[in-house]
Parts: C-alpha cells; structure tokens; sequence
C-alpha cells in the first residue's frame, strides 16, 4: 500500500480513500499498525481542523434520528459532516450505526456527509484508538463537523468525552420530576444538555426537563472552560427538526468564546496528554498478556496458589525481571 499516495487522496478529499484509511487504522496488524501510523503523520501536517461534537444517550433517545435532522441541517448550510460511533457493544445487532444507515437515510445520500458504522470490536481501548485516528483522517479529509456517536453505557461516554471538543447529552422528557437517574459525572461533563422529543403530547414535559436540568447545571461547580450561562440545557425536536438551529447557534458561541480564551487549545491538549497516558497503560497491559511474560506469570501464579511465595513478592519478582532495568521501582 503506497501511503504516500493514500495521504495525498485523503488530502483531496477523495471518501473511497477515506474510508480506506480508516480500515487501516482499524487493523490491529503490526504491519497495519506502522502503516497507519506512517499515515496520521502524514496528514497531520496539513493542520486542517474540524469541530469535535460528541454525542451521548441512552438508547431510544434519538441519537441517530438527531444526527440525520442536524447532519441535514448542516450540510445545506455547505458543511461537510463526517458520522462516526463508538459502541463498545457489539453485542447489540452489529453496533448501532450499522442499522443507523437505513435511519439515517439522507444524511448518508448525501455527497456532503460521510457515514462511517462502527467497527465490531469489544475491546473499548481498540475503540478509542480507532475512533480518534478515524477524526484525525476526517479532519485531514476537510469535514467541517465530525459527530460521535455513543450509546450512554458503561466508559464510552468517558471515552468520547475525551475526543471531543463539545459534548452533548441527548435526554428525553422525564415523565415524573426524577431527573431520570443521570449521573453526576456526566452531567459534570457535559457541554449542553439536549432535551430531544419536544414535540406533541410530549412537549410540554420535555419543557419541565429541560428547566430542571437548567436548574441542576447550575447547581454544579463553575467551569473555567465555560463562558457565563453555560453549560446550557435546550429542547429539541429531532424528529420535527425544531430547535437545532438554535442548538447549533450556541454550540458555535460556546467554541468561538473557547477558541478566543484558550479554553479550545488547552482542552485538546489536554486531551493529547490523556490519550498519551491510556496508550502507555494499555501497551504495558498488552505486554502482560504476551509471551514470554504471559508464561513467566502464569508460572509465579501456580507458585502463589501452592502458597509457596506470598501474591506480592511474586508480583515484586516478575516486575524486576521484565520491568527492572527499565523500569526501576
Ligand atoms: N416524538 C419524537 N420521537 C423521536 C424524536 N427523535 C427520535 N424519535 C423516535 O425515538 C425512537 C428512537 O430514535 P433513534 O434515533 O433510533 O434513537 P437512538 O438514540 O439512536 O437509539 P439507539 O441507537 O438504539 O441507541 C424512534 O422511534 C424515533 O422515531 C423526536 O424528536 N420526537
Ligand atoms: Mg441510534
């Protein structure tokens, strides 16, 4: 595979390169691995730039119905949007943006908009890395917009949090004044809170969420990386597509005064470091599990069932031969 050429199409532009370069990062072959790592080079070079919205929810919320009325939305206004998931469950018939296709069916027509599903990996470090090489590759290929997709379980809301330069919680309308068990940490992390399906007999209940959430938001610990009035709760109708002009007015408010207070460079810098230190943990974690550590450990882990070393010392043991020299305790 000529990477050079590979960069240069991407560069251009091209989706079917794209999309290419995608399946190379998402390859865990060490040849691939080189290959793709040769290829983030490459294209970082062109310091193109596209604005990072993460989106979480709960399945059923409307997530991929937003995406399709706010990607629409978008790309009449000319931008390019590029759709990407992250959907540590594969279990779930083969990750939610593959049947998304179908219901995201104008968006991804539409020569403006590139759709990509989500691969089928468990394994949510091989996720994360995939998903934020696949934005790399989007922003070099020109997309304005990229979105991220996740279903709100487990760490993915974390994991895209971590890549994204706004992120959006989509709710739906509660129906009692329960705050619909929403997690402190999410909240905290959240850049807007979207109250979607504010439409019809469901109208004025997604109005009541969305000032209770206006109300617990303020509640939480002011941000630096937030202007006054912000993070900020809206209603939405994804389905009427009412709202999310408003939606997208406040989103690009909030990175512009960002961008103006160095809260935008900092965030991704940050980010950097973040996914720096994941990377080391997870090398070292994939080293564990690879001869000849794998053998010497399941060796120490007989010794220590048979009480014949105590769990530390043998744990000692195996760190000072595989770690010592270059990794002093
Ligand atoms: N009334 C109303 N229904 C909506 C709206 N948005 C989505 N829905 C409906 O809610 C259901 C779920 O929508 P999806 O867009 O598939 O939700 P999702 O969050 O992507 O779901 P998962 O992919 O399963 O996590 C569908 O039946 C939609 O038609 C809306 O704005 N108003
Ligand atoms: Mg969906």
């Amino acid at each position: 595979m000529d990477i050079e050429d590979l960069a240069e199409r991407i560069l251009s532009g091209e989706r079917r390169a794209l999309a290419r370069g995608i399946t190379l990062v998402e390859s865990g072959r060490a040849d691939h691995r080189a290959m793709a790592r040769d290829l983030i080079e490459r294209l970082r070079c062109a310091g193109r730039e596209a604005m990072r919205i993460g989106l979480s929810g709960t399945p059923g919320v409307g997530k991929s119905t937003f995406i399709e009325s706010f990607g629409m939305m978008l790309v009449a206004q000319g931008l390019r949007v590029a759709v990407l998931a992250v959907d540590p469950s594969s279990a779930r018939s083969g990750g939610s943006i593959l049947g998304d296709k179908t219901r995201m069916e104008r968006l991804s027509r539409h020569p403006g908009a590139f759709i990509r599903p989500s691969p089928s990996q468990t394994h949510l470090g091989g996720v994360a890395r995939r998903t934020r090489e696949a934005i790399d590759l989007c922003e070099a290929a020109g997309y304005d917009v990229v979105l991220i997709e996740t279903v709100g379980v487990g760490q993915s809301e974390t994991v895209v949090a971590e890549m994204s330069d706004l992120f959006m919680l989509l709710l739906a309308p509660a129906g009692g004044d329960e705050l619909q068990g929403v997690k402190r940490g999410i909240m905290e992390t959240a850049d807007m809170i979207l109250v979607n399906k504010a439409d019809g007999d469901l109208k004025s209940a997604a109005t009541r969420t969305c000032a209770d959430y206006a109300g617990a938001l303020r509640l939480l610990r002011k941000r630096a990386q937030d202007p006054e009035g912000f993070p900020k709760a809206l209603t939405v109708s994804a389905a009427l597509e009412n709202g999310l002009d408003s939606a997208w007015a406040e989103m690009r408010a909030l990175q512009a005064w960002r961008r103006e207070n160095g809260h935008f460079a900092r965030r991704r810098a940050e980010q950097a470091r973040f996914w720096f230190e994941a990377e080391v943990r997870e090398g070292l974690l994939a080293r564990l599990r690879r001869e000849p550590v794998k053998g010497a450990m399941a060796a120490l882990a007989a010794r220590v069932e048979a009480g014949e070393i105590t769990a530390a010392a043998a744990a000692d043991e195996l760190l000072a031969t595989y770690l010592g020299e270059s990794l002093p305790a």
